[in-house]
């Protein structure tokens, strides 16, 4: 037997915890199909570290992570990588680039790399990142490093789920500015500047200093220089980490997966429809897409 189809979820959670890549991977496209509460329904509670590396195209998030996979490996640590891709037509380009990046890792049991490209699937991105990342806590790795590329509204929703978030700039005046304007700065728990190899490394973090109130580090993520200063800064952030701040990111999450389940909602046409011939209006319509035909009667929201 074989195909996902198919796939007995135990036996491969079975497999997949003693250290099988293939059926870990086997495990990910199932949450990433209309399988996917099968798989979440067999795993346990599990909690894990999600570290987000977010920032604009070419600032050198897929190099920084992975160094950062290197750096974890050296400390005894067991991490996934979930690579989030968006759907621009040089994704193929750039994902193979990432892959041979991330070629020292593919041998090593203990490192799972992985890109979830499922935009417009089952409630697309923001609803297959969070299903994958209970599945690899539930498979016990120590930490998660999720990347995304800073530039969609989505993107920063998911990074926001991660804690911290890293945000990777480079050196120069336009890199901040963009940030800020596509609100990457208020996401941001850790900024770093990478490629202070090159000039203008020092006066980026100045002026970043002025825009933001977390921890900058300088980084050559190409040589590795100022990783194990960034873990350290990763960890710190990860141990000031309050039941508060867990259940704020919880919100987030919840909030987010529920506006993708009420955007794909199958009754949305039906409603928009209504209100758009005016048979129906708003409010009422919104009440009804969220708690069934009989909210109508509910009266209006006060
Ligand atoms: N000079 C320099 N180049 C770097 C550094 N880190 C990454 N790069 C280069 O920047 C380019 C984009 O890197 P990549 O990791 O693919 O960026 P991403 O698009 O943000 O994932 C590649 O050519 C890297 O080799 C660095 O610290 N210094
Ligand atoms: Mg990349």
């Amino acid at each position: 037997m074989s195909g996902s189809g198919t796939a007995n979820i135990a036996d491969l959670l079975t497999a997949a915890r003693g250290g099988s890549p293939r059926a870990a991977g086997r495990l990910l496209s199932l949450v990433e199909s209309p399988r996917r509460n099968e798989v979440l329904e067999a795993l346990g509670p599990a909690t894990t570290r999600v570290v987000g590396v977010t920032g604009p195209p070419g600032a050198g998030k897929s190099t920084t992570v992975g160094a950062m996979v290197a750096g974890y490996r050296a400390r005894g640590l067991r991490v996934a990588v979930l690579a989030v891709d968006p759907s621009s037509p040089y994704s193929g380009g750039a994902l193979l680039g990432d892959r041979i990046r991330m070629a020292e890792h593919v041998h090593d049991r203990d490192v799972l790399i992985r890109s979830v490209a499922s935009r417009g699937h089952l409630g697309g991105l923001a609803a297959a990142v969070p299903a994958a990342i209970r599945l690899l806590a539930a498979l016990a790795y120590d930490v998660i490093v999720l990347e995304t590329v800073g530039v969609g509204q989505s993107e920063i929703e998911i990074a926001s789920v991660a804690d911290p978030t890293v945000v990777i700039l480079n050196p120069g005046g336009g890199d901040t500015v963009q940030a800020a304007k596509a609100g990457l700065l208020e996401v941001a728990d850790l900024l770093v500047v990478n490629k202070a190899d090159r000039e203008g490394a020092d006066q980026t973090v100045r002026d970043l200093r002025t825009e933001a109130k977390v921890p900058i580090l300088k980084l050559v993520a190409s040589t590795g220089a100022g990783i194990p200063e960034l873990l350290d800064a990763i960890e710190a952030h990860q141990r000031a980490d309050t039941p508060e701040r867990r259940s704020a990111r919880a919100r987030a999450q919840i909030l987010s997966l529920a506006h993708t389940l009420l955007r794909t909602h199958p009754g949305l046409g039906d409603l928009a429809d209504s209100v758009a011939d005016g048979s129906s209006d708003a409010y009422a319509a919104a009440e009804q897409l969220i708690f069934g035909a009989g909210a109508v009667s509910r009266g209006p929201v006060s």
